[in-house]
């Protein structure tokens, strides 16, 4: 760091990030179907400037690199675009009209017709432009939005362009999984009154039978507000006026995992009796806190079974899909699992909003994988280039990332199924520079969200002797690969070290440990009477064993096993056709480990196997 003291991110603003909904005030109207899509340099040098000279058309929402048969394509680094035209309705007259876009991995620009209305850094969080003063209801327009994939040293996540000989440009990143992009989620068209509810946040507590809902608008005028709290049935069950308050809902329902509930805090923004605008928000009242070693949801402790998982489907790379959404949280039920962690950035909203509502318990991460330069250096973490430099990972990085956290929060805060944030997927903990590094993200995401416990995912690099930020966090998850990156195929041997570590992490730091990442790669049909790595029966074994030491450690509050699915990589010599370590195949097909799981976890309703806790 050139200057740690210099906390550039302070200076950024976040835009709200109110999911677009209908309400009585507000229309919505779905973008995606088929646009034309070219790559930069095939289109001309502005190609938002005239109809997009190409006979290609891609499916909005899906990455763009599975779905042509040119490499050219899959393997470009930089612009591509996409192209369609959108009719204002002629009903929106006088209505403010706002563009949405879900995600554009990594880099958006937004054109309407000749003009650039709106350009954003961070592929998967949303961002919006006002059209108001440049459409007209009633009339179409073209709609042009150019995607970057590029990944630096001053984007998150983190990545290297490179020139090879032949002239090609080619990107090289410190994560496995393949840098999927373009317009992976939907594009919205929406209308809001001109004075209009900005943004809500709420905050839920509870006292006894009762609910606390501690509220905050902000609108875009000042005029009085007021807020009604409706049950499920659409039962008004509190009511404030003003722009901040406490409800109360007497008899409250909590939100519990594998058993939601939601309440909607109705957002009116009135001019005396007429309501001017009119916004909903779905809110779940529960309580999470971390006390001595224990992970408390509602008061009670909970005990984390799930997975680490990834937005990898096969043709739509991260595209989302309904279809894929539904079928994944089916097998998370029939496998008895109660959570999931957002690896390695935050996922579609309709994701979350899904998790709100039938009780998942989400981790929410930022796409801060990769701040290791230990890692390129080779298994033994053997430090070839420092991490933390003005040259490597430096206050430009730390601005994005800030970013990053600041647009997570925004998005995610409202969610009563993230019980936790989650700002880092095995960065360089332990190396110099760590901690000027993430102790002002860490004083940052706890401004922004003083509700929720924070945590980062450990490398294997970082032990409980050499970590140097572990003490900043609430809980500390740990990625741990023993018996299959170390002790490979031996393990009994893998069982002694993961012991040790364990052990040590406890008696260091002692706060609650989620093992955030353990895995063995497995090739479906692969078998062996041997401990043989690849083989299903060595997958199996391998749980068994990392199951054994948790359930001997009292600190232990979770297990999210790496990975749900099977997914695509970069290319390389670790991986055939992708990360095996997958539980279901890609196309979600159960693994012999998968029953193994199945086993253990159902029936736990939240609490540690073979353990005294009470269920959450
Ligand atoms: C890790 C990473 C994860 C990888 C995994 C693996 O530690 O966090 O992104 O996919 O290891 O399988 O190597």
């Amino acid at each position: 760091m050139t200057d740690p003291l210099h906390r550039p991110y302070k200076q950024l603003e976040t835009t709200p990030m109110l999911k677009p909904r209908p309400t009585p005030t507000r229309e919505l109207i779905n973008l995606d179907g088929l646009w034309r899509f070219g790559v930069d340099g095939s289109v001309g040098d502005a190609p938002w400037s005239s109809r997009l000279d190409t006979p290609l058309e891609a499916p909005v929402p899906a990455s763009y690199n599975d779905l042509f048969t040119d490499s050219a394509i899959r393997d470009h680094v930089g612009w591509v675009w996409y192209q369609r035209t959108v009719r204002v309705p002629r009903g929106w007259d006088g209505q403010r009209v706002v563009l949405r876009v879900d995600a554009a991995t990594h880099e958006g620009k937004v054109y309407v017709d000749d003009r650039l209305v709106a350009q954003h850094v961070g592929g998967y969080t949303p961002f919006e432009a006002d059209l108001t003063d440049v459409v007209a209801a009633g009339q179409e327009f073209r709609l042009t939005i150019g995607v970057n994939n590029e990944l630096t040293n001053e984007t998150i996540p983190p990545g290297t362009i490179t020139v090879s000989a032949d002239g090609r440009r080619r990107q090289t990143y410190l994560h496995d999984f393949y840098n999927y992009a373009g317009l992976a989620r939907s594009v919205w068209l929406y209308s809001t009154p001109p004075a209009y509810v900005q943004d809500v946040t709420v905050v839920t507590g509870l006292d006894g039978a009762t609910g606390t809902v501690d509220y905050t608008v902000s609108t875009n005028v000042s005029a009085p507000v007021r807020v009604r709290a409706l049950d499920d049935t659409g039962r008004e069950v509190a009511t404030a006026d003003g722009t901040r308050g406490t409800l109360r809902i007497d008899d409250v329902t909590p939100w519990r995992p594998g058993k939601a509930y939601l309440y909607d805090l109705v957002v009116e923004v009135l001019d005396g009796e007429d309501v001017m605008d009119s916004y909903s928000q779905p809110f779940g009242v529960r309580t999470v806190e971390v006390r001595g070693t224990k992970f408390l949801i509602n008061g009670e402790p909970f005990y984390f079974t799930g997975f680490g998982k990834h937005e990898d489907t096969p043709v739509r790379g991260k595209g989302h899909d309904p279809v894929y959404l539904v079928h994944d949280f089916q097998l998370t039920d029939w496998i008895g699992a109660n959570s999931f962690r957002t690896s390695h950035y935050p996922y579609a909203e309709e994701v979350m909003d899904f998790a709100d509502r039938h009780g998942i318990v989400v981790i929410d991460e930022t796409a801060a994988v990769g701040l290791n330069l230990a890692v390129t250096g080779g298994l033994a973490g053997r430090v070839t280039q420092r991490t933390f430099s003005p040259e490597t990972f430096n206050d430009k990085t730390q601005a994005a990332h800030a970013a990053a956290i600041r647009e997570l929060v925004a998005r995610d805060k409202n969610h009563p199924s993230v019980v936790m944030w989650c700002i880092a997927n095995e960065p360089s903990s332990n190396e110099e520079g760590a901690r000027e590094y993430f102790e002002p993200l860490v004083d940052l995401i706890r401004e922004l969200d003083p509700t929720r416990p924070v945590t980062y995912a450990a490398v294997m690099f970082a032990t409980f002797k050499n970590d140097l930020i572990a003490d900043l966090f609430d809980v500390l998850s740990l990625n741990r690969y023993y018996g299959w990156y170390v002790a490979t195929g031996d393990l009994a041997t893998a069982e002694t070290y993961l012991e040790g570590e364990l052990r040590g992490w406890v008696e260091r730091f002692g706060k609650p440990i989620i093992m955030a990442e353990y895995g063995a790669d497995a090739m479906p049909g692969l078998h062996s009477v041997w401990d043989q790595p690849w083989t299903e029966e060595y997958q199996e074994d391998y749980l068994a064993m990392n199951h054994r030491v948790f359930d001997r450690n009292e600190a232990f509050v979770g297990e999210q096993v790496w990975n749900f699915a099977d997914f695509q990589t970069s290319n390389g010599i670790h991986r055939v056709d992708g990360n095996r370590k997958g539980i279901f195949t890609r196309d979600r097909r159960p693994k012999a480990a998968a029953h193994a799981l199945r086993r253990r976890w159902t029936g736990l309703n939240g609490r540690k196997p073979g353990g005294d806790e009470r269920p959450a």
